[in-house]
């Protein structure tokens, strides 16, 4: 056997972990996947999903060849008769409904892929849609709101340094399992191990006892949807006490007796009955985090999908810039990639707020509409709606509130294109599907997690294998896509339409007020070379970028040619303090109070005001991620799926006997929209009160064409969830604390 170890990154989360791929090149296959001892930011770790990439790329049921549904059959066909139907067919709707009657959505892989992000706006364009929707809004829309509001864009989002810090309280977040989000580091338990082997603390509030807790120096549970109760909490103790240091941000902070008057209405008395986190529990971690030599307050998923998101994400913040600790080591820091990036141009003209939107009345946020009103803008609103709808690399059917009504408003369409490698529970109501190379077949590059990494890396995916024949690379599929939908004459290939990808984005990295001031685009086009695609992109983007070599090939830099040359990686460093530099609001200052966030403290306050049914059957439903999964898509892989059954309701034992019900039996449970029924897991380790279901299972539906995943079907938590339920100023989806009555299933 003539083996080979190629060196890659795994491109499953946002950790971004460095892997060492055997192959045999005999039979061009993978031999076994390990962690890459030498990579400059993983140094060897591994999670289980890493050796799912083998059983992915081998996954029979994974689409090789575009595919096109007659009836309920599915039948092969060639890439350019594939390309030409779908562009007619969009074509037609929009010459004949305009464009607002074609849809978008682009799911959570498409950021882990930088051909795909890189490309999709130019078919975005070429579509001439604002009817699009992304899985941000079912995920962190939220805090990229407050960023954008606090810092003035919306992907300007601080990172724990976490391997500095000397406090971390962690709320909504489980990185010992997701790996962190929002905070690209792998070896997250590694990672929170040193962090309290050098004397450090962790303080984790969740509903759930979560692996991350267990870690921890200190968990509380915390009612669901409550965390902005009890940051405020938190801020008002750090006013009324004192203890209030802004730190070296203290020039540009501004809005701070606002704050302080917004605080000073929710001591943690006002705030406890609703928490369920004791006053002196919430004053003495304010006196906690104020003393430590450096903190930082992180929040996710359960922080940004919950009704209070936008509050939360921006108190978050708020605890960490009170205390001194935004933008210095161990706080949280604004990463400097080694990409020459949008935060580096000119500040952004009108806000990427409310410049239009949906037909329930819910604002646009950067250039999307709320997940949570797709099914009705396909259902629509006399003659307008969504007629012709394109996925890419999302199931939101699994992924979006209310899928049983999405799954019947996805049925009723004209038309539907999936840009897919799977006929799964969404992409089953496609018309054609065109499915991209398997990611070992492709170049990549973490262009979107290196920016929120919390150190600066700069690291190379190339290729393991070369690509079947008659296959397309994500990039090229939309670019083709594109060029035939805006008809460039003879845009068969997409060269035009990657031609105008580069020379936008060549623009905006080179002139004056970036780091190659003196240099034109004809320049930096000459020096990148004849490449083509996303290879050319980046290659210009990193000798553009700040550590790049300035387009001089006797300069060390970054480059393409020397990210090839370091097959495990370039650590460039810890993260360094970037304000006022990365400040780009109207103001240039960090705003603590922003009228939009401000206004809607409001509803804070009356909600505070109300009494909580007295209902002994309603519980409140919240999510949890799995080691061997990944949202919706990895059930396929039989590594990941073989063993226990994992989609089970957690449900305390008090309320499970209360309830009736019992460890292994059945219960039902009913939401405003939907039920299903499930098996019980009985636990100390919740809240009680709340039940928790992992999302991204119920693989049974008919037409889904996914065989190990229907063997682990489990149900769909989101047949529970409530497109009703948003997080106001945002629009995001509350997936979390939905309140449901459970009950023993027969
Ligand atoms: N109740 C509940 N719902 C949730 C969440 C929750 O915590 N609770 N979490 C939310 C979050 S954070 C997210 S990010 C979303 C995710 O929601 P989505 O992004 O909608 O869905 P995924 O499950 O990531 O599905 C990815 C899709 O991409 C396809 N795919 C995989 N790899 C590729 C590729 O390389 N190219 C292409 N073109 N397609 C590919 C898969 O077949 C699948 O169809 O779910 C959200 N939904
Ligand atoms: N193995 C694995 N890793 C993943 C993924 C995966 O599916 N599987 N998905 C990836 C994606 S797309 C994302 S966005 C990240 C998400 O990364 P994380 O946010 O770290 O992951 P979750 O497990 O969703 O953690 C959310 C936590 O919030 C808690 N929670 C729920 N409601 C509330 C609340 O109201 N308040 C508080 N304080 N806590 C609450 C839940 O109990 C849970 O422990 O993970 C990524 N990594
Ligand atoms: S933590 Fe696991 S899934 Fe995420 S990048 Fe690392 S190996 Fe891949
Ligand atoms: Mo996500």
């Amino acid at each position: 056997m003539a083996s080979e170890i190629v060196y890659r990154n795994c491109s499953l989360c946002e950790a971004h972990c460095g892997i060492a791929i055997e192959v045999d090149r005999t039979e061009e296959r993978v031999v076994t996947i390990r962690g890459d001892a030498d990579d400059a930011f993983s140094r060897g770790y591994l999670c289980p999903k890493a050796y799912a990439l083998k059983g992915l790329h081998e996954d029979p049921d994974r689409l090789r060849r575009p595919v096109r549904r007659v009836g309920q059959e599915w039948q092969e066909i060639d890439w350019d008769e594939a390309l030409d139907l779908v562009a007619a067919q969009l074509r037609q709707v929009r010459d004949t409904h305009g464009p607002s009657a074609i849809g978008s959505y682009a799911g959570n892989p498409t950021v882990h892929d930088f051909g795909a992000g890189l490309y999709l706006p130019a078919l975005l364009k070429a579509l001439g849609n604002h009817k699009r929707f992304t899985a941000s809004s079912v995920d962190q829309l939220p805090k990229q709101l407050s960023s954008l509001l606090m810092y003035g864009r919306g992907l300007s989002i601080p990172v724990p340094d976490i391997d500095r810090t000397s406090y971390m309280l962690l709320l909504g977040a489980n990185p010992v399992v997701s790996n962190g989000s929002l905070m690209t580091a792998p070896d997250m338990p590694g990672r929170i191990e040193r962090l309290r082997a050098r004397g450090g603390k962790l303080v984790v509030i969740d509903p759930r006892r979560s692996e991350t807790a267990r870690m921890a120096d200190e968990h509380h549970f915390i009612r669901p949807g409550t965390d902005a109760w009890f940051l405020f909490s938190l801020v008002h103790v750090l006013f009324d006490e004192g203890l209030v240091r802004l730190g070296r941000v203290a020039p540009w902070v501004r809005g701070l007796d606002e704050l302080r008057a917004l605080a000073a209405k929710l001591p943690p008395e006002a705030t406890a009955r609703r928490t369920g986190i004791a006053p002196d529990t919430v004053r003495r971690l304010a006196r906690e985090i104020a003393a430590a030599d450096s903190a930082v307050c992180y929040g996710r998923i359960g922080t940004c999908t919950q009704q209070f998101g936008t509050l939360a994400s921006w108190l978050v913040d708020c605890v960490t810039i009170l205390t001194g600790n935004l933008d210095s080591p161990g706080g949280a820091m604004f990463p400097h990639p080694a990409t020459a990036t949008a935060d580096e141009a000119p500040r952004p003209g009108k806000l990427p707020y409310g410049r239009w939107r949906s037909l329930r009345g819910l604002p646009e946020a950067f250039g999307e509409l709320p997940a949570a009103t797709l099914a009705e803008e396909i259902e629509g609103n006399g003659n307008e709606r969504i007629r012709a709808f394109v996925t890419l690399a999302g199931n939101p059917v699994l992924s979006c509130q209310n899928g049983a009504r999405l799954a019947r408003a996805l049925a009723s369409l004209d038309f539907m294109v999936s840009i897919d490698i799977y006929i799964n529970e969404t992409t089953r109501f496609a018309h054609v599907i065109l499915p991209p190379r398997s990611p070992l077949e492709q170049l990549n590059y973490e262009l979107v997690f290196s920016r929120l990494a919390v150190r600066h890396v700069a690291k190379l995916s190339p290729p393991v294998f070369e690509p079947a024949p008659d296959t397309r690379d994500q990039w090229q599929i939309l670019a083709e896509l594109a060029g035939r939908v805006s008809r460039v004459p003879g845009d068969v290939p997409g060269d035009m339409i990657d031609e105008l990808v580069f020379s936008t984005l060549c623009s905006k990295a080179v002139g004056p007020g970036t780091h190659c001031p003196d240099l034109g685009v004809a320049q930096a086009r000459a020096a990148v070379g004849k490449q083509r695609g996303p290879a050319r992109i980046l290659d210009l983007l990193l000798r553009a970028g700040p550590y790049g070599d300035r387009f001089d090939e006797a300069r060390p830099g970054l480059s393409l040619a020397r990210l090839r040359a370091e097959p495990h990686g370039v650590d460039i460093g810890p993260l360094e303090p970037r304000v006022p530099q990365v400040l780009a609001t109207e103001s240039g200052a960090i705003e603590l109070a922003p009228a939009l966030i401000v206004g809607d403290v409001a509803r804070l306050h009356a909600e505070l005001e109300k009494d909580e049914p007295d209902d002994p059957e309603r519980l409140l439903l919240i999510g949890r991620r799995q080691l061997r999964n990944n949202n919706s898509w990895m059930g396929n892989i039989h590594s990941l799926a073989k063993g226990r059954e994992r989609c089970t309701l957690l449900v305390h034992s008090v309320d499970a006997e209360r309830l009736g019900l019992v460890d292994g039996g059945r219960a039902r449970v009913r939401s405003r929209v939907g039920e299903l029924t499930v098996t019980v897991t009985v636990t100390g380790e919740i809240m009680p009160g709340v039940v928790s279901l992992p999302h991204g299972f119920g693989h049974d539906a008919d037409g889904v064409r996914l065989r190990v995943a229907r063997e682990h079907a489990g149900v769909n938590t989101n047949l529970l969830t409530d497109e009703a339920a948003i997080d106001v100023p945002s629009g995001n989806a509350v997936l979390n604390g939905i309140p449901v009555q459970v009950s023993p299933a027969p």
